[in-house]
């Protein structure tokens, strides 16, 4: 309303104006000058008297709103004035350059003007501001960390999924070789490498399973032993009753001979390709015509290709029946080339080992073990070509009183994983 009686005073102010510049305003505006006392109205000293006539205004609405848009910027204007206190200081303080006294420290707060309790609430709403967001990304961080952890062990879980799904392809590949369904045709034809994925997936009967240590050399059958000492074990040699001669050719021993479900010799080639698709452990099983048991088990044991003459490596023992691969300096079967009655590729420069032990085997010059020598039923005498375990324990009292050689009821050679886990 202050602004409507502005205006009406403008107006007035105006009309005044006029009847004072035009001495006879009557008719032109409704406000009356008369001098007081019969003097002029020019005169510099004279009185006179103002007469209004009555007035009435009428305003459009927008007065009204206008009236209160300014009430509220004027409010508004106060406000900031209030708030805004303490901070032209606080900004001067605040342009670079500014040189610093030799006491300021990043810790000293800057301005030495006191703060208003106004001036300090902007700041105190700032702080609570800043302590919620630093507690928000407190949570978001250890939330980032139990995904992180989540994620981790799905991909663990993704990927023993994957092994598993693979493995389970080679299985239904093994047991559908000759009517598979088209639909389910695989683009690979494989079967588990050797009896521990058998046992992985499972399979824990002895029996025959198909195997495929290399894709590119075929499937063969093996017998699996999968109750002792944990399973997965994949049979190499097996002797039992000597219904199987051992005496064979390099070609015979290459290719392997016998039979999977009682004696056998798995074959060379099939035991390089065995060995040399993963690091393998190999365990053997002695039992002589005592019934004495004794095992010998190493934790590496790999046989090179045929261009390498299926060289033998072997180390790591343990067990009960002494390490007779290693028996000494000069009977030592590791690194041993393989030789057979028809391939001398042993160590002793006279002869042929395998010929005179009646075996294949990695012959040294010549021997402190032959697995692979002739079957006895019992004790017996002359050349020492039976199956033969040089640290057997009562090996030393064989030559008294009689002089027999010592004879094993059965012997097993069996390989599985080193790293597998039953
Ligand atoms: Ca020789």
């Amino acid at each position: 309303m202050r602004l409507v009686w502005w205006c009406v005073c403008v107006v007035l102010l105006a009309c005044l104006m006029s009847v004072w510049s035009e001495g006879d305003p009557e008719g032109s505006c409704p406000v009356r000058l008369r001098a007081v006392g019969g003097c002029r109205p020019e005169d510099d000293d004279c009185s006179v008297t103002l007469a209004l006539p009555k007035l009435t205004l009428t305003l459009p609405p927008q007065w009204v709103q206008l009236e209160r848009g300014l009430k509220e910027l004027r409010s508004a204007v106060a406000q900031l004035q209030r708030c805004c206190g303490g901070a032209p200081d606080q900004a001067q303080h605040d342009q670079p350059g500014e040189a610093h006294s030799p006491g300021d420290t990043p810790q000293t707060p800057r301005g030495d003007t006191p703060q208003t309790p106004d001036a300090t609430r902007p700041l105190a709403e700032m702080q609570q501001k800043l302590s919620r967001v630093t507690t928000s990304l407190r949570n978001a961080r250890v939330q980032i960390s139990v995904l992180q952890g989540q994620v981790g062990q799905l991909t663990n879980q993704s990927a023993h999924f994957l092994e598993a799904a693979a493995a389970a392809s080679r299985v239904q590949n093994a047991t559908c070789s000759t009517h598979c369904p088209s639909h389910s045709a695989p683009q690979f034809m494989v079967v588990p490498r050797d009896c521990s994925e058998y046992s992985l997936l499972g399979q824990r009967s002895d029996g025959i399973y198909k195997v495929t240590p290399d894709p590119r050399n075929g499937t063969f059958s093996v017998w699996c032993d999968m109750e002792s000492y944990g399973g997965g074990w994949t049979v190499i040699q097996r002797r039992l009753n000597g219904s199987v001669s051992f005496n064979r050719s390099w070609a015979e021993y290459k290719r392997g001979f016998g039979d999977p479900r009682a004696e056998l010799w798995l074959g060379n080639d099939l035991l390089h390709l065995l060995t040399k698709a993963k690091d393998m452990v190999l365990r053997i099983e002695l039992e002589d015509m005592g019934g004495v048991r004794e095992y010998a088990k190493y934790e590496r044991f790999y046989v090179a290709n045929e261009l390498l003459r299926y060289r033998l490596s072997v180390s790591g023992y343990s067990g009960s029946a002494g390490d007779a691969l290693h028996f000494s300096k000069h009977f030592n079967h590791d690194q041993k080339f393989f030789s057979t009655p028809d391939r001398d590729n042993d160590m002793y420069p006279s002869g042929n080992c395998g010929a005179y032990y009646s075996s294949g085997w990695w012959f040294d010059a010549c021997m402190s073990a032959n697995l692979n020598g002739k079957y006895y039923h019992k004790r017996y005498q002359g050349v020492r070509n039976g199956i033969f375990w040089g640290t057997w324990a009562n090996l030393t009292r064989e030559y008294y009183p009689t002089s027999y050689r010592q004879a094993f009821r059965t012997v097993k050679m069996m390989i599985r994983p080193k790293n597998y886990a039953p």
